[in-house]
């Protein structure tokens, strides 16, 4: 792209780097600390400019339009997509890179069995051999992004230093960014660090491709929680590049709150409000790729019932006055899947991307719109795929078989404020009572429909044994079966057998009463007719019996697995399965809500596994539970 050309035009503060070293240039801001480490990387780096950025629109407007002229971006149709534009990947640059993912703190066992470790030494050695003259002939872009409300009790400062125009304009509408967060920031805030590059310099008059990336074995997505710091090198996508998100606001603040004594947490925050207009805001925290987005947006299959949206990926998590847990939703947009996204999955998403939106890796339809797989409408004769290829329904690939137009792991970038049901306190800067946490996983066998934890210690048990199967959201093999604790397994920035020891000591900061009840949910249970359970805007009947729980009313059993609820407690007025009958259902619901004894002897067998690993750093009070539940399953 034309970088020059788009520092002119978007910002005063775009600075020549040998200017940058002269002490006349004119900054932003007057933080020190800051202008030193920006300089420092400029100059390890080789960027051809440095630009501050100031996160106003039109910044954003003249990026995404340089990138257009450079074939970066593809502008839609404004009349079907007013103010969008489609980005088209690299194809070995399409999802987060697990196995180059990093912790690195100064002990391997600090990080844990479930997280990559190379020692702060090594890896920054490594790296910074990397970044040298990794951004010769581009724009190093300066972003101070907060992570919450600006000026929230809760929220973080983070600064990522990138060469990817795409990061920029992504992180504007993933974050808060710009002027308004140096002036929080002052003279000597404290900010979290983040680097980032492509990894692909430039020689000179050597033009630049679409999606600049490096090769699996340069790419590093590294965290040193010890230090509070990020450093990326070589993906441009998603949770590789977009630092504030599974970077920031999960790996390195799962730390923070660790040493704070709050929560940061891989969960969605909705609010609920019943036909009497009793509100609850609930959490929940499921893998990737199970759903999140379409729960926090859901609508209701239930008359009177209001779901609202608060946050659809990470709830951070503090307690409050009251002794009460408050949530605060980190980011302002949505990185959204997108095939599978339709009017029947979820609406509101569909009408949130109406406008103002970057699609990565959909397909472009011949009258400039996008497309992809599970829309909910008719494929279109001919599009272009994401790899920017001729596609018809028919194509297929050299060994016969069909060829998808939009990747399984495209995504769309949308704001947050666009949701038409945004919850009007979606930005309150005290955050929201927490009244429940849901866990939850796609499980297609023996976890019920629904149950309710025991206890603290129970809850704590319940998320450390969550899994699911794999999607394409990971790299891993598709259709696996892998545990999850918490919906955390990518995402902890420490030893996880550390941070249940945390979750475990939260009723030492509060009334044990006042922290949200926990609940276990599968919305993926199959038998030979498939799904048992509809799933979507029928899971509020599961969300009302929760309601009724936390209220103290709400029919249930004591089981050895938890408190589920009797047959007749899920409201199922008006639910249709076009593929069972009403005496079909009964028998199905029956199915969904006991307790499968030998599969749970097994699944408690595979919970013990998954806790070796981890030897006396899982916590004593786990295993005791786990022994506690086995002898009550043997009864
Ligand atoms: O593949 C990526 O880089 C994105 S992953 C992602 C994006 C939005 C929300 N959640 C996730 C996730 O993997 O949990
Ligand atoms: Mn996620």
């Amino acid at each position: 792209m034309s970088c020059k050309k788009t520092a002119k035009r978007a910002c005063k503060t775009t600075v020549k780097t040998k200017a940058a070293k002269a002490s006349a240039v004119k900054y932003p801001t007057r933080h020190e600390e800051l202008i030193k480490w920006v300089n420092d990387f400029a100059k390890l780096t080789q960027a051809k400019n440095v630009h501050w950025c100031d996160g106003t629109k039109k910044e954003y407007n003249a990026i995404c339009e340089s990138m257009v002229e450079s074939g970066a971006f593809v502008k839609l149709n404004p009349k079907k997509r007013p103010g969008c534009y489609l980005a088209r990947s690299h194809w070995s640059d399409v999802a987060r890179v697990e196995n180059r993912t990093y912790i690195s703190t100064e002990k391997r066992e600090d990080a844990g069995p479930t997280n990559n470790w190379v020692a702060p030494d090594e890896l920054k050695k490594t790296m910074t051999d990397l970044y040298k003259g990794c951004m010769k002939g581009r724009t190093l872009y300066v972003i101070p992004f907060s992570m919450g409300p600006i000026g929230s009790p809760i929220s973080k400062i983070g600064v990522e230093l990138t060469d990817s125009p795409y990061v920029v304009v992504n992180m504007i509408i993933m974050t808060r960014v710009g002027t308004k967060v140096l002036k929080q920031l002052g003279k000597d805030g404290e900010f979290i660090k983040c680097l980032h590059s492509v990894g692909a310099p430039l020689k000179p008059g050597q033009k630049d491709v679409p999606w600049p990336c490096a090769p699996l074995e340069k790419k590093y997505i590294s965290h040193f929680p010890e230090t509070s710091e990020i450093w990326s090198f070589g993906s441009g996508y998603g949770g590789n590049a977009l630092l504030g998100k599974k970077c920031l606001a999960l790996r390195i603040a799962s730390s923070l709150a660790r040493k704070e004594g709050w929560l940061a947490e891989h969960m969605l925050i909705l609010k609920l409000t019943s036909p009497e207009n009793k509100v609850h805001y609930i959490t929940a925290a499921f893998p990737s790729a199970c759903g999140k987005t379409n729960l926090a947006m859901m609508e209701p299959r239930l008359p009177g019932w209001k779901v609202e949206t608060i946050g659809d990926d990470i709830a951070w998590m503090k307690i409050g006055a009251d002794g009460r847990l408050y949530a605060i939703n980190p980011e302002s947009g949505f990185f959204g899947v997108a095939p599978g996204t339709s009017m029947d999955s979820n609406p509101n998403a569909m009408r949130t991307i109406t406008k103002n939106t970057i699609f990565t890796n959909c397909a472009l339809t011949d009258d400039g719109d996008i497309w992809w797989e599970g829309m909910g409408v008719p494929a279109p004769a001919h599009a272009i795929d994401w790899q920017g290829k001729d596609w018809t329904p028919d194509t297929v690939d050299k060994d016969g078989k069909k060829v998808k137009a939009a990747h399984p792991n495209a995504r769309f970038t949308a704001p947050a404020a666009q949701c038409p049901v945004i919850a009007d306190e979606w930005e309150d800067p005290n955050g929201v009572p927490v009244s429940a946490f849901l866990f939850g996983g796609r499980r297609p066998t023996v976890i019920p429909l629904v149950n309710q934890a025991k206890d603290w210690t129970h809850a704590v048990f319940m998320g450390s044994a969550a899994g699911s199967e794999t999607t394409a959201a990971n790299l891993a093999e598709v259709g696996v079966v892998r545990r999850d604790p918490m919906a955390m397994l990518p995402f902890f920035g420490y030893n996880a057998g550390d941070y249940m020891l945390h979750w475990l000591t939260m009723p030492l900061r509060t009334d044990v009463n006042k922290l949200p009840k926990v609940f276990f949910t599968n919305w993926f249970r199959k038998d030979e007719k498939g799904f048992m359970w509809n799933g979507f805007g029928d899971n509020i009947r599961v969300l009302k019996w929760v309601c009724e729980r936390i209220e103290g009313k709400g029919k249930a059993v004591e089981t050895p697995i938890g408190f589920l609820p009797t047959p007749d407690a899920i409201d199922m007025t008006g639910y249709v399965d076009p593929q069972r009958s009403a005496a079909e259902m009964k028998k199905t619901m029956k199915d969904l809500l006991s307790v499968d004894v030998e599969g749970w002897k097994k699944e408690i067998e595979a919970v013990a596994e998954s806790y070796k690993p981890f030897g006396n750093r899982m916590p004593y009070a786990l295993k005791a539970k786990l022994a506690e539940i086995k002898a009550a399953l043997e009864k």
